[in-house]
């Protein structure tokens, strides 16, 4: 399945003159407040977010599955399902792979295929939260941190081994997620497990190429309930500051304990330049995986807030970070559903744009509390879809993905080619 761009321009054409309309009346209302607007749709149009090659499929729960149908069973399949996703938003352009879930055998065809859809290979994803079969020791009791060298050493050599997979691809970055920690005290030493971390950390770090960064995540609780190693943005930053400058800190927007200030821990990370990225998606209770935006989006946009901040003090683009969604899907459609979260990305990131920040400083300098808060929820309550839609459309993209999706009934023509029944590989 393949989408064509005559497909995407008849669809543009029968939306084009009420979308004029919307966006001519944004154009004016920014306008009032001395907003360029184009400039805007443009940091919008560059705006790339990249797709977890696991988020294609079904996640299901630790309860059930139910798969939807037409799902990627390959790597070459997963790559042609962001390929649609890009051709509808033009935001979509990079796909992120969590090894050995996707083992690129050949290399260049891989590439190719994925050039010819206009991707890129994100951050390479290692996994040493579950054995592999054929894997001499077990990571039942943890991996980079393991009491046990053998399996430190097993550990470390498949993040080398993901290197190696990633360079291949031209990928440019490691993800690592450590699932280690314990799950009753007395369980583990705090102290010793996080300075075998470190060891493990420095052998990878050695062997990351002069161009290459290492995104350290961190993250509270689960699969382990007492402790985490690597538990919050301090320990990561701590890990980071010790390993070197390849190092950076990646946020998971549902791996904090409930109503952490993560705009502060944003604010915080990018003023000592260790920022690496996201993995955004949202959430009620912990790692829920949920849509971008789903739930609370007015701290999606506070996110933004800093980062559109912290970008403009390190005089850097949106291309200076690594951002990815990372979610699961249960009830929905996977495509559907990265659909909405790219686009709640942009939303959030256009709201962000179009804050007063000199009318804020001054509020901010006055300690006028109630302007300041004004002036945030201004921004947050604008209707900035416009924004969004022109942004994709002067990309070559769809004014509206998700109706173009299904209006060429996208998920039947692939369970058509797939069969009704596939499952993604990997998780
Ligand atoms: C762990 O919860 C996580 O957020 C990490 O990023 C993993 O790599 C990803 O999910 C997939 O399991
Ligand atoms: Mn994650
Ligand atoms: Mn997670």
């Amino acid at each position: 399945m393949k989408i064509e761009q005559y497909q995407i321009d008849q669809h543009n054409d029968s939306l084009l003159s009420r979308h004029q309309k919307q966006l001519r009346y944004t154009n004016e209302q920014l306008g009032e407040q001395d907003i360029h607007a184009q400039g805007i749709i443009n940091e919008l149009a560059a705006f790339q977010v990249a797709i977890p090659s696991w988020a294609l499929g079904t996640g299901g729960t630790r309860f059930g599955r139910f798969s939807g149908g037409g799902e990627p069973r390959s790597l070459e399949e997963k790559v042609e399902d962001v390929g649609l996703l890009h051709a509808l938003n033009r935001s979509s352009g990079s796909i992120s792979l969590h090894i050995p879930w996707d083992i690129p055998e050949q290399a260049n065809s891989i590439i190719s295929l994925a050039t010819s859809l206009d991707l890129k290979f994100d951050a390479v994803n290692s996994n040493t939260f579950q054995d592999q079969k054929n894997q001499e020791q077990s990571y039942k009791f943890g991996s980079l941190s393991h009491v046990d060298p053998k399996v430190r050493k097993q550990a470390v050599e498949h993040n080398i081994e993901v290197i190696r997979y990633g360079k291949d691809l031209g990928s440019k970055a490691l993800s690592i997620w450590l699932s280690d920690g314990s799950c009753f005290p007395g369980q583990s030493s705090f102290v010793k497990s996080f300075q075998y971390t470190l060891e493990s950390l420095q052998e990878i770090y050695a062997a990351l190429p002069d161009d290459w960064k290492v995104f350290v995540e961190y993250k509270a609780y689960e699969p382990n309930f007492y402790s985490t190693v690597i538990q919050d943005w301090g320990s990561s930053l701590l890990f980071c500051q010790k390993l070197g400058p390849k190092a950076d800190v990646l946020v998971d927007l549902g791996h904090h304990l409930p109503n952490a200030n993560i705009e502060q821990i944003v604010a915080t990370l990018m003023m000592e330049g260790r920022l690496a990225g996201f993995h955004f998606n949202d959430s009620k209770y912990g790692d829920d995986d949920l849509t971008v935006g789903s739930i609370r989006p007015y701290m999606l946009f506070l996110i933004f807030v800093e980062l559109v901040d912290g970008m403009k003090r390190a005089g850097k683009g949106s291309d200076g970070y690594a951002w990815m969604i990372d979610a699961s899907h249960n009830v929905k459609d996977p495509l559907e559903d990265l659909l909405q979260s790219v686009e709640a990305i942009l939303l959030a990131y256009a709201q962000a744009l179009i804050v007063d920040r000199k009318k804020l400083e001054q509020a901010r300098n006055e300690n006028d509390v109630v302007l300041a808060q004004q002036i945030l929820q201004n921004a947050f309550r604008t209707d900035v879809r416009p924004l969004v839609r022109e942004s994709m459309r002067i990309n070559g993209g769809c004014i509206d993905p998700i109706g173009l999706f299904r209006n060429l009934n996208v998920r039947s023509e692939l369970m058509n080619e797939r069969g009704k029944l596939t499952v993604a590989t990997g998780l």
